[in-house]
C-alpha cells in the first residue's frame, strides 16, 4: 500500500491527500512533524526532510515533490 509521509497544515500534502481521494487510492498516512524524533527517523528515509514524501512499496518507488508525485499518481493509478 501507498505510505505518504506528511503533516495536516502543510498545503503540498493536502495536493497529494486530494489526489489520492479524488482517484480512490488507499494509502497510510505517516504523521510526521518538524523537529520531533519521527522527523529525524523520516530524514533518514528522505536526506532533504521534506513533505510531503510518497513510497510506493510495490513499485519500489519513492519521490518528494506535489507536482511529481500528482503526475506519479494519475500516470500510474489514474482511471483513463
Ligand atoms: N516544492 C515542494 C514544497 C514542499 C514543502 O515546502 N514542504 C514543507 C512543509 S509545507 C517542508 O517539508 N518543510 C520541511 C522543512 O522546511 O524542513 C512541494 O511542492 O512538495
Amino acid at each position: 500500500m501507498l505510505e505518504l509521509y506528511q503533516f495536516e497544515s502543510c498545503p503540498y500534502c493536502r495536493r497529494v491527500r486530494e489526489k489520492l481521494s479524488e482517484l480512490e487510492i488507499d494509502y497510510i498516512a505517516r504523521n510526521v512533524r518538524i523537529g520531533t524524533p519521527k522527523w529525524k527517523e523520516f530524514s533518514a528515509l528522505n536526506p532533504n526532510e521534506q513533505v510531503p514524501f510518497l513510497v510506493d512499496p510495490d513499485r519500489g518507488v519513492s519521490m518528494e515533490e506535489s507536482a511529481e508525485i500528482i503526475g506519479y499518481l494519475e500516470r500510474v493509478y489514474g482511471k483513463n
